[in-house]
């Protein structure tokens, strides 16, 4: 195996030495990616105790992981950009000179996979052998990593084979655990002291240390398909999303696709996959994917979507029959559960999964846990593998290497007031402004955020440039059209003054969808309000949903001096980017500005 690597690829023989020497693991791993290889690193990992296996008759072929109580989500302080110049990553990211990085890291990862083994892992973001595919190599000492990595992306042969002699992006990842001989494992292996997610940009390549977590450690997902890809995508005028991927087809059979970008934990799994409700026959939502695209212009000036993974990591709490069950069904089998409880019968739960809480269960750090415990079982940010090929509402397309053409993107928060149900943005240069603007509150999918906060685009995590440059990009990519895609905000989270939802959302938000889709076809009526356009009561099909009228208007209310507060609010963002800013985004502020206050008090 290895020599058809230093045959194949004389660079990646070399890097893989140069690890061997730095890491000093005690064996080296190339996986093959094949369904043997999986199953025999699971039996590894459910003979270390990392895994266990649950009750083959309720959910074959799966395993619950618990980590490391300190390693449950992507660590946004510990996550760096590093560009020559500081600018380059912009004042939302975490700045590091790539040398001094360099000098770091190095120490950290001398001898840190002792008495491990090292996975090499050839992955391919997008279908392998496609221009439009990114390929990686994954070097870990994590056997999760590497069966995680078998659901989430092509990996192993094909991959190598498509790479022939290629460039690929260094990914360089190591949990930060060494054993002394002698030394007895933990389940989940981390570095306590030390945790570092790293994009260095001048080379493209990507480390990662002490965590063995989702995006911190499954290297090819917001490392390298978006804050890697999103600055190449800069260079060569295409755009890496965090955003969703879907079809809606109607009952003529036409599918009309669009892409949304809801920050972590806001629901794109649950709108990429939604079951339209009673009262929709005939029409259909075909899942792309829920997490990230990857979007260029065509010949004709259409974007075009791919979604780079093959597989979803997806948020466990609040997943059910009623609010998803397409997911349900995936993951009814063949699936990896980290962070679940588990139930005596060797069957895993979670939050929301029942309405009744089992009376029994252990949870997700191994204790036993009642109804009366007084914590979650399963932990907030609590997660599942599991590969697209199992996930019932998946379009055929979601492989086509051509991708899908884009009608529509939408753009939506966790904004308990202020912000409608949905509105369209007047043109391109608002619609930019609004998502650039985004806005949400917590949620449990990253540590140390504050309670509110702006997520431009939802990428604030995960733009690996400067912010204000990824603005003038989005701008800029409207010039270069021929068919643009409307913009839309949704915001499925408002609540009345008990606190309580305005909004069912789930698989009710079909009714949104309905009229995006009717909004892209010049169709689907709606008013003109200060936001944008919005959907009247009756342009929205209520059939099967008693919803009356007098909700739906606290639900769309846009108060003046509310909007205005917002508007306002939007300058501590822009101002943080100085010169940078493109003009186009304060303009249409003030324009927003101006507009409220001639507008009649009602609007
Ligand atoms: P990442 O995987 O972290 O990028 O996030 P995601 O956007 O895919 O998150 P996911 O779909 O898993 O969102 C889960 C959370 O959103 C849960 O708390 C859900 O209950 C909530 N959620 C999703 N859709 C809706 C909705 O329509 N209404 C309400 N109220 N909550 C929703
Ligand atoms: C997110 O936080 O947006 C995720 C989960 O999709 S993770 O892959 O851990 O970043
Ligand atoms: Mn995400």
């Amino acid at each position: 195996m290895q020599d058809l690597t230093v045959t194949t690829n004389p660079a990646l023989g070399q890097w893989i030495d140069e690890v061997q020497a730095l890491c000093e693991p005690d064996q080296v791993h190339l996986c093959d990616g094949s369904d043997a290889e999986y199953e025999r690193l699971c039996s590894t990992l459910v003979a270390a105790g990392t895994f266990i296996r649950l009750n083959e008759e309720k959910r074959p072929n799966s395993f619950l992981c618990r980590s490391d109580p300190g390693d449950v989500a992507r660590l946004e302080h510990r996550t760096f950009v590093c560009t020559a110049d500081r600018d380059d990553a912009g004042p939302t990211n975490n700045w590091a000179d790539p040398a001094e990085m360099r000098a770091e890291l190095q120490p950290l990862f001398k001898g840190s996979m002792r008495g491990r083994t090292m996975y090499v892992i050839p992955f391919s973001m997008g279908e392998p052998g496609s221009d439009l595919s990114m390929i990686g190599v994954q070097i870990t000492d994590s056997a999760y990593v590497a069966v995680s990595m078998k659901l989430m992306a092509h990996i192993g042969l094909p991959v190598l084979r498509a790479l022939g002699a290629g460039e690929f992006v260094r990914c360089l990842h190591s949990v930060g655990a060494p054993l002394a001989a002698g030394d007895r494992d933990v389940p989940w292996p981390c570095n306590a002291e030390h945790k570092y997610i790293v994009s260095f940009q001048d080379d493209g390549s990507i480390a990662s240390f002490g965590s063995g977590y989702g995006g911190n450690a499954l290297l090819g997902k917001k490392c390298l398909a978006l804050r890697t890809a999103s600055l190449k995508g800069r260079k060569e005028g295409w755009l890496a999303e965090h955003m969703l991927i879907m079809g809606v087809e109607d009952p003529a059979g036409k599918t009309t696709y669009v892409a949304a970008a809801f920050p972590s934990a806001c629901g794109k799994t649950n709108f990429a996959m939604l079951l339209p409700p009673e009262g929709f026959a005939g029409w259909k939502v075909k899942t792309v994917g829920d997490d990230i695209a990857w979007i260029r212009p065509d010949a004709e000036g259409t974007l075009r979507a791919i979604n780079p993974e093959t597989g979803f990591f997806g948020v466990a709490p609040g997943t059910n029959d009623k609010t998803n069950p397409n997911m349900m069904a995936a993951i009814a089998r063949d699936t990896i559960f980290t962070n679940c409880a588990l139930t005596p019968d060797g069957d895993v739960w979670w939050e929301g999964l029942t309405e009744v809480r089992p009376p029994a269960l252990v949870d997700w750090r191994g204790l036993d846990w009642t109804p009366q415990a007084g914590r979650p079982a399963a932990h907030p940010n609590a997660r599942f593998t599991v590969s697209r090929a199992r996930c019932p509402s998946m379009d055929p397309l979601a492989a086509d290497p051509a991708g899908v053409p884009i009608s529509a993107f939408v753009f939506g928060g966790r904004l308990s007031h202020t912000f409608p149900l949905v509105f369209e943005a007047r043109d391109w240069r608002e619609g930019i402004y609004w998502a650039a603007t985004l806005g949400s509150e917590a949620t449990a999918a990253a540590e140390n955020q504050a309670a509110t906060r702006r997520d431009p685009f939802s990428m604030l995590p995960f733009c690996g440039y400067n912010m204000a440059d990824y603005f003038a990009h989005w701008l800029s990519m409207g010039d270069r059209l021929a068919n643009t895609p409307a913009i839309f905000r949704v915001n499925w989270f408002r609540r009345d003054d008990g606190g309580a939802f305005l909004w069912p959302g789930f698989r009710q938000n079909m009714r949104v969808l309905k009229w995006i889709v009717q909004r892209t076809e010049n169709r689907g009526g709606g008013q003109v309000a200060s936001v944008g356009l919005v959907p009247r009561y009756h342009d929205i099909d209520w059939r099967g949903l008693d919803y009356n009228g007098q909700t739906f208007e606290a639900l769309m209310k846009v108060d003046r001096d509310e909007l205005r507060q917002e508007l306002q609010s939007h300058d501590v963002l822009l101002e943080s980017f100085g010169h940078r800013l493109p003009a186009a985004l304060s303009v249409t502020r003030q324009a927003l500005l101006d507009a409220l206050d001639q507008a009649p008090p009602q609007n």
